[in-house]
């Protein structure tokens, strides 16, 4: 659709508006609110003058209601400003920016009142998770899931161009190739500056390159129109050839010096260039600065126009030309990342725009024209139908979740089983799960739940194998109904697409149940991206497995020992390392639904590949209720008990020998099963914390559970893991304890030579109960 000129009129106005409410609201709370504790509040003026353009032509023109976009997080004043002329943000959170519960720093789904899409704030993290949102609203679409009956929305990001060395972004280019990625833009402020300062030169024609050979369009916005129409004249073209021959330092050094500086160094450098003379006579300093600035990214037109092109479903990449600063005194300086505008300049700004003093806060302060018309105008800009009511749909009844019989069998053959049994049956249950791991599907056991559901692809992509009858346990058939969605090896992808299909029900009324399984070692690969999806509000199932030394030959730093800490310290994730397969079918069974409750965390399994002889035994629903709640008495306590066993994960067989070996010298040792050490710690805390705030006198499982035990007996806490993960224990009612575990990198070795190396063997329990 092309635009009329009083429709770009309009938001050049709507443009002055934004770029001042921005600039205003960070001027605000660094210079005008009350400074309480002397600590500079910040916020990136610069960052955001150079995406005003994009972002008022993409929210107050482009976008529709079922989009969604990552806003580029040093833009977050930007969005804040836009949102309250949407009417979506309070003037009282705007003057509060960087204040307690007010305007996020970096636009949060779960902290901000707008509805923002992808939280944002650790550069890279944003964008890969627009590509995923596209392969799970693909997923969803396909599957027929989509609640809110829109159509496809783009998910777009805001990308910074330094953001373009973040790693993950490369990572999820080449998944996204693999699964045919669409409906994704991401546009590229294109400022030339990172933090420390400007960037490589010729950046552009490398992006383009990467984005080009991954079957992406890509549409480079390097002149606004003024310049482009300055070509016809004598001398435009070499103005033009000048500029793209310019090191972006310069470019940058001359915006911020401005129009003489321009003028000095072309009559230089373009000195005897037929038109070049007439050309810098007629316009004087302030013009030639604007002409010289009139980048693609800040020309209205121009970006329109761009977004109008590309209203195909191919992944389009928009490289647009930005000045850092644009429109302020700080624009194109090499330290502006942080800069402020000082009230001398501020005021000087403000006049330039015409704001009288006491009105810097008017909603509409800054335009040129009558009110109604930006209320007019905004009123049909077609993202304020966007309605943020999501649909709740009621959580799916969880079937019969048996324990797998067998007599020996680890925790992750547990896992396998208890999936492979749900994906048998028709439960509502089972079609909103989806199954995804990088690359370790078979080798985590998830193979029966996808040799029963398939794998996911938009189209048919038949087994080869299968089809020539060449024997292989693994069928694995790709189709628009597939239920497990096989990523490359790179684990910041498994993490940042659980977060986006673990908020396909708020983001497409299309709730799933996301279960992802790898490696425990490399969680570590994946924090951040693990990090950002919880921090979203999303909800998964994360099955890591094999952990600890207890995976044997493996050795050296394949071995996890601190990820149990990982589980304790990660907010809103729930970790638990069962023993048996009748703890996991338990626990699993909670986690199905936990998962679905709206304020439920997700989940996390350390889960190992050793297999256990398994206890028989049928366990009530007090002991049921324990190993949820993360501990239970294997062996309870006796008014003499003066020594307990502490214990977590694969170590059990150990714990049954050295108490064997034992009980002549403790016969009322006691045993305690830790099923989660993360449940009871976060319990422990609550419960301390009502307390002192005279709120709640319930004590937590870990000191119900304790309080059998005499408060002088000495506890040996041990796991697969690091001695922190249980050593804590020792405080909930000051028990001596001795912790074992692991703190060094693995060895290579059997089993009995890593518990013995590690004091993790039936031998190193009986020395430390001796050693109390
Ligand atoms: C993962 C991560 N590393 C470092 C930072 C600190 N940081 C914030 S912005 C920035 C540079 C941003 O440059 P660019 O993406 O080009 O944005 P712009 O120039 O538009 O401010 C850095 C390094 C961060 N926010 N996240
Ligand atoms: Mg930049």
């Amino acid at each position: 659709m092309a635009h009329d000129h009083r429709s770009i009129d309009i938001l050049k106005d709507l443009e002055n508006q934004v770029l001042w409410g921005s600039t205003y609201m960070i001027h605000n709370a660094n210079h005008i609110r009350e400074s309480v504790d002397g600590l500079k509040v910040g916020g990136h003026q610069a960052s955001c003058a150079s995406m005003v353009t994009l972002m008022t032509a993409l929210f107050f023109d482009q976008m529709r209601p079922e989009d969604k976009i990552a806003v580029k997080p040093h833009a977050s004043p930007v969005y804040h400003a836009i949102m309250r002329l949407m009417g979506q943000q309070t003037l009282e959170n705007i003057q509060n920016f960087r204040g307690f519960g007010g305007a996020q720093s970096y636009p949060s789904r779960t902290k901000d009142l707008p509805p923002v899409d992808f939280s944002t704030g650790s550069v890279g993290m944003g964008i890969a998770g627009t590509l995923f949102a596209s392969l799970t609203q693909d997923y969803v679409q396909s599957h027929k899931m989509r609640g809110d009956g829109m159509a496809d929305g783009r998910m777009i990001a805001l990308v910074g161009d330094a953001e373009f060395d973040e790693g993950n972004i490369f990572e999820s280019l080449l998944d996204g190739w693999k699964h045919k990625i669409r409906n994704l833009w991401w546009i590229v402020d294109y400022n030339r500056q990172s933090l420390d300062g400007v960037v490589s030169d010729a950046l552009e024609g490398t992006m383009t390159r990467v984005f080009d050979s991954l079957g992406w369009q890509v549409q480079s916005l390097k002149f606004g129109k003024q310049l482009l129409a300055n070509r016809e004249n004598p001398g435009g073209e070499a103005i033009l050839d000048w500029i793209d021959n310019c090191s972006n330092q310069l470019y940058s050094a001359l915006t911020y010096e401005g129009g003489s500086a321009w003028r000095e160094t072309l009559k230089n450098d373009l000195n005897g260039t037929s038109g070049i003379k007439e050309m810098l006579d007629s316009h004087d300093d302030e013009a030639l600065s604007v002409l010289m600035t009139n980048l693609g990214g800040h020309c209205m037109e121009t970006v329109l126009e761009a977004f109008d092109n590309a209203q195909g479903e191919d992944p389009t990449a928009f490289i647009a030309y930005t000045v850092k600063g644009y429109g302020l005194p700080l624009a194109g300086h090499k330290d502006n990342h942080a800069g402020l505008l000082n009230p001398a300049q501020l005021k000087e700004y403000q006049q330039s725009l015409s704001i009288a003093e006491g009105t810097e806060w008017d909603l509409h302060a800054g335009t040129t024209m009558p009110i109604a018309t930006s209320t007019d105008y905004l009123k049909q800009a077609p993202y304020a139908g966007k309605t943020e009511e999501i649909k709740t749909v009621p959580a799916a009844a969880i079937p019969d979740i048996d324990t797998p019989k067998g007599d020996k069998m680890s925790t992750q053959e547990a896992f396998g089983k208890i999936l492979y049994a749900l994906a048998g049956g028709d439960s509502e249950l089972a079609k909103r799960i989806i199954t995804t791991s990088p690359d370790v599907t078979l080798s985590t056991n998830l193979s029966g739940w996808v040799n029963r559901r398939g794998l996911f692809a938009r189209e048919m992509i038949g087994d080869t194998f299968k089809e020539r009858k060449i024997p292989s346990a693994q069928l694995w058939n790709k189709h628009p109904e597939g239920q497990h969605l096989e990523l490359g090896i790179a684990e910041n992808n498994l993490f940042v697409l659980l977060g986006q299909l673990g908020l396909a029900g708020d983001q497409f009324d299309a709730p799933l149940i996301p279960i992802g399984t790898l490696y425990d070692p490399f969680i570590s690969r994946g924090l951040d991206a693990l990090n950002y999806a919880l921090y979203q509000g999303a909800k998964f199932i994360l099955v890591a497995t094999p952990a600890g030394v207890t995976l044997g030959p493996e050795g050296g730093a394949h071995q996890s020992f601190y990820t149990p800490l990982i589980g304790i310290g990660q907010d809103r994730l729930s970790y638990y390392e069962p023993s048996y397969a009748d703890e996991l079918a338990i626990l699993f069974k909670h986690a199905l639904e936990e998962v679905q409750k709206p304020e439920g965390n997700s989940l996390y399994f350390r889960l190992s590949t050793r297999q256990l002889p398994q206890l028989s035994r049928s366990l009530d629903d007090t002991q049921q209720h324990d190993i949820i709640k993360g501990a239970y008495w294997l062996k309870p306590p006796t008014g003499a008990t003066s020594r307990a066993i502490i214990y977590s994960g694969a170590i059990a067989p150990e714990v049954m020998q050295a108490i064997t070996e034992i009980t002549s010298i403790y016969p009322h040792i006691a045993v305690l099963s830790v099923t989660s050490p993360d449940r009871l710690y976060q319990d422990w805390l609550d419960a301390s914390k009502e307390r002192r705030n005279g709120k709640d006198t319930t004590p937590s499982h870990i000191e119900t559970i304790l309080s059998a035990l005499p408060r002088d007996a000495g506890c040996v806490t041990l796991q697969d893991g690091h001695q922190l993960g249980l050593s804590w224990l020792g405080s909930v009612q000051r028990n001596p304890v001795l912790p074992l575990g692991i703190d060094k990198f693995g060895q290579t070795g059997t089993l009995q030579d890593l518990y013995n190396y590690f004091e993790l063997d039936a031998q190193a329990i009986i020395d430390a109960l001796n050693a109390f």
